[in-house]
């Protein structure tokens, strides 16, 4: 199974722990396309491979990913244009997507994003840091016994 992360990057790398708990757990799953969203040296204002491969090559690269992509996992607690712009893309090519918010951070998730679920296709779930991973099973077991799960 292909799975694609999403997580802020230039939008802050404030949450960056939280990513590596759910992509260490994401890979017990599948293959994560999208490691790298979790690396310590990948930082706010300047990623190593962005200055030498450029925007365009970035954004054509993750976009190849995601139509790969058998289900799209997101923390969307810190707020990032880059996942919104690739959760957007991913609700038009009607990918398995969740999406993961923490109420503890003190933020208000965006409409455009809770009000894009439909309990089905598009999850929203908020959560307490501590139950990510028995969050992730349930999710996965679920999905992995619905017939459109087509999981691998
Ligand atoms: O607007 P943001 O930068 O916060 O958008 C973050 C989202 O866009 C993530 O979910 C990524 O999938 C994607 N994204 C943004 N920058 C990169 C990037 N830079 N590489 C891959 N995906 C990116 C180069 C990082 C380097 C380690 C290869």
């Amino acid at each position: 199974m292909y799975i694609y992360f999403c997580g802020s990057i230039r939008g802050g790398r404030q949450d960056v722990q939280i990513y590596q708990t759910i992509v260490k757990k994401l890979q017990t799953f599948g293959k994560v396309l999208t490691e790298h969203v979790s690396h310590n040296e990948v930082t706010d204002k300047g990623d190593p491979d962005a200055e030498t491969v450029g925007d365009k090559f970035i954004h054509d690269r993750d976009l190849e990913w995601l139509t790969m992509a058998d289900v799209i996992v997101a923390e969307v607690t810190q707020p990032s244009l880059g996942v919104g712009y690739e959760l957007g893309r991913a609700v038009a090519m009607k990918k398995r997507t969740l999406c993961l918010f923490r109420p503890s951070s003190g933020r208000s998730l965006s409409a455009m994003i809770r009000g894009a679920q439909d309990g089905h296709v598009i999850q929203v779930m908020d959560y307490d840091p501590q139950q990510i991973e028995d969050l992730l099973d349930q999710y996965f077991n679920t999905l992995n016994q619905s017939p459109e799960g087509h999981l691998k």
